[in-house]
């Protein structure tokens, strides 16, 4: 496994729609293992493969807490089959926007099909942090981040710093 270097604001890569995944092989399945060191060293508690530059449709999660037992999960091509009309308002983060936190609403409740490491299609109804952190992950697919979801005044500022700081200026 090998830990790999993360994408960071405002690197065009983050835009980009990824592609839905045809095969799960060897290959994928040792991208989704890099994909878990890297996010696990980071750490995080959930990762889409473009963050580390690949424009596929997978992404990693991991919800449990210090005190539990690991649960790395794998979801190739997820999709959202269902959300339900209560939303849950959350204090996010990105790996790919270090330390910049803010509150995002979404759906409480979702049901989600995707391909799980044995290439057979699965579903899961997730609520709480496994849920803000599954559509989070799959923001990420479509090239969306959490930033999106905030007044334009503040996505506006935190673009502007991170691009200053990708040149090297401080802020
Ligand atoms: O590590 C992460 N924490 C987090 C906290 C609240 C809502 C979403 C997340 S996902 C984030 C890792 C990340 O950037 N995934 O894309
Ligand atoms: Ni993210």
């Amino acid at each position: 496994m090998t830990i790999k270097p993360l994408i960071i604001l405002p690197d065009p890569l983050l835009r980009q729609v990824s592609v839905p995944i045809e095969t799960v092989n060897a290959e994928l399945l040792k991208l989704a293992d890099d994909m878990l060191e890297t996010m696990y060293d980071a750490p995080g508690i959930g990762l889409a493969a473009i963050q580390i530059g690949v424009p596929k449709r997978m992404l990693v999660i991991d919800v449990s807490r210090e005190d539990e037992e690991k649960n790395p999960q794998v979801f190739i091509n997820p999709e959202i089959v269902k959300s339900s009309d209560d939303l849950s308002l959350y204090e996010e983060g990105c790996l790919s926007i270090p330390d910049y936190y803010a509150e995002v609403e979404r759906p409480a409740t979702i049901a989600v099909k995707y391909v799980g490491r044995d290439g057979k299609e699965h579903m899961v109804e997730a609520d709480g942090l496994l849920a803000t952190c599954l559509q989070h992950e799959m923001d990420h697919l479509n090239g969306v981040l959490f930033i999106d979801h905030i007044s334009r005044l503040k996505r506006e500022m935190v673009i502007k710093k991170f691009t200053k700081l990708a040149k090297g200026k401080a802020v």
